[in-house]
């Protein structure tokens, strides 16, 4: 099993070596051209619900279609049981780089903790003979390495005319103009313009959208303005039914989203707000020239005002907010949709969908309001979950999989995808498997799956904890708090909602009891240090 990092993965160069001598890198000029390997495309937006997909079919969707993620899925396989080992932006990045759990990494939370001298994926790939590139959102205090090309953001990088550095910006941020959307479109076709046609390529599109604070694009203003969007049901959550984790959160929508930054009223900036949003808003739409500031007052001034005179109280007030957090939301998610169009569009005409395995997720799943959320962090569902879709070349469309895959998996799938073997440090499995048994699981699958989440304090305030989940049912420990650790248990089959916690109930003594050795084996194989 997976212990501490050995030497051959960390630091060095580790070489993995190539499975079988169907693809040799270098084919001697008088044999026969092998094949070429599959060409990856990861494209990974940021806190992108699986709500917020219309393949996925939620209610919530039903309204604001992604027709470009729909036939994704219906020329691939939508993963309805994918989910994340630490529900967290850089964690969930780290985790793709390395495929390695958190604590592994060294990237626990937000902020600094990568171990830059861990071998990343992108390094063996491109020892592998595949010419690499990262666009978007890197979100890691390390230089991005293992690639031939780069554009990234400033952190968690701006919407308009936000800052990239590249492989040729001698480590200097450079402005660009446009919305950030179409910039990381637009650098990730140049690279596709760019690379040699005759090697293979691993090209990772990274979407700052829809990450906080929603800025949509001009063009989607005024989208879905005249939509009212369905409640989730979950969302007068009382928190009776959970333990202190879920009363001392600090992410709701009532309570904790601002007016001046997240529901954009930039007249109410003298409202008291937490760690410095009173400007956020402000900051945002400095970036932008006096053109597309104008269209912006045009469509939110009148909104504003019409809410302002309209003194909303209680009920009333806290839907409103939920409906332009909603809006907002899905505006943004529209461009990440006309995106993915381009960059199929793209593959299409140049002969490329047929070589090219297209992957569509998040960095994890998003509260769009349910348990009165937004944000995630916790190991429920929303955000334990991330949408995920694969386009296999040669592959039946349509299909949807329960197998049970967590975002570890995708290191050791790509370097599968290059005939080469992950390092044995991985513990991630390789999807090639499931996609060819057309979603289904394998028999020798895990059964059981661990999260661990770190960041506190911070801004939303989640108690740490770790757990394991078997699909049914769910065991969370929750650890750190003022009252001192606890567990929480769900029935997934029961209470899809997870609504009630059912670890005193004696009825579910001894499965909780099974995922409680479960828990421990996964604390005492991977050498976990704190829960
Ligand atoms: C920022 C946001 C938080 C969010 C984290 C992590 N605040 O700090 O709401 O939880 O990012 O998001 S903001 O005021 O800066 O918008 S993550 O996707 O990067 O993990
Ligand atoms: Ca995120």
């Amino acid at each position: 099993m997976t212990n501490a990092i050995s030497p051959t993965l960390k630091g060095g160069i580790f070489l993995a070596a190539m499975q079988g001598v169907l693809f040799p890198l270098q084919a001697p000029a008088q044999e026969k051209k092998a094949p070429q390997r599959l060409n990856i495309i990861h494209i990974m937006s940021d806190d992108h619900s699986y709500q917020a997909i219309s393949a996925y079919g939620h209610p919530l969707s039903a309204q604001a279609p992604t027709p470009n993620m729909d036939r994704l899925a219906a020329e691939g396989i939508r993963f309805d049981r994918a989910y994340v080992e630490n529900s967290l932006s850089t964690p969930a990045r780290a985790c793709l780089m390395t495929g390695l759990y958190s604590h592994q990494n060294g990237q626990r939370t937000l902020g600094k903790g990568i171990d830059s001298t861990v071998t990343f994926v992108s390094e063996l790939l491109q020892q592998g003979g595949y010419q690499t590139a990262m666009i978007g959102k890197w979100h890691m205090q390390c230089e991005p390495k293992g690639f031939d090309y780069f554009y990234i953001f400033n952190g968690q990088g701006d919407y308009y005319n936000p800052n990239l550095k590249s492989h040729l910006s001698g480590g200097k941020y450079i402005q660009e103009e446009g919305y950030a959307t179409d910039l990381v479109t637009a650098h990730a076709l140049d690279f596709l313009e760019q690379r040699d046609p005759d090697k293979p390529f691993c090209l990772y599109v990274h979407h700052k959208a829809p990450h906080r604070n929603w800025m949509p694009p001009l063009k989607y203003l005024d989208l879905y303005e005249d939509v009212t969007f369905p409640l989730p049901e979950t969302f007068h959550d009382d928190y009776s039914g959970k333990g202190e984790a879920a009363r001392e959160q600090r992410m709701t929508i009532d309570k904790d989203m601002t007016y001046v930054y997240d529901l954009k009223i930039g007249e109410l900036d003298k409202e008291p707000s937490r760690a410095g949003h009173a400007k956020g808003l402000a900051r945002g739409l400095a970036r932008m020239d006096s053109v597309s500031r104008a269209a912006w007052e045009a469509a939110y001034g009148p909104r504003n005002r019409a809410f302002l005179e309209s003194h909303l109280e209680g009920e009333a007030l806290l839907e409103w907010k939920y409906q332009r957090y909603v809006r907002d939301y899905l505006r943004c998610i529209r461009s990440v949709d006309d995106s993915v169009g381009e960059i199929l569009e793209y593959l299409d005409s140049h002969g490329l969908a047929e070589n090219t395995i297209v992957v569509y997720t998040s960095d994890q799943g998003f509260y769009m309001g349910e348990h009165g959320w937004f944000d995630k962090r916790f190991m429920y569902e929303e955000s334990f979950r991330t949408p995920l879709i694969i386009r296999y070349p040669g592959r039946r469309g349509g299909i949807v999989s329960q197998a049970f895959v967590q975002n570890l998996d995708f290191a050791p799938t790509y370097l599968d995808v290059a005939g080469m073997k992950a390092p044995e440090e991985m513990s991630g499995r390789s999807l090639l498997p499931v996609i060819r048994k057309d979603g289904r699981q394998p028999l020798r699958w895990r059964k059981y799956m661990y999260y661990h989440y770190y960041d506190l304090p911070s801004e939303h305030n989640v108690l740490k904890h770790d757990g394991v989940s078997d699909k049914r049912y769910k065991l969370i420990h929750f650890y750190g708090g003022k009252d001192g650790d606890y567990s929480e248990f769900y029935d997934l089959r029961k209470d899809p909602n997870e609504m009630h916690d059912c670890y005193a109930d004696k009825r579910y003594r001894r499965k909780v009891a099974r995922l409680q050795r479960q828990l421990d084996k996964f604390r005492r194989d991977l050498a976990v240090d704190e829960w």
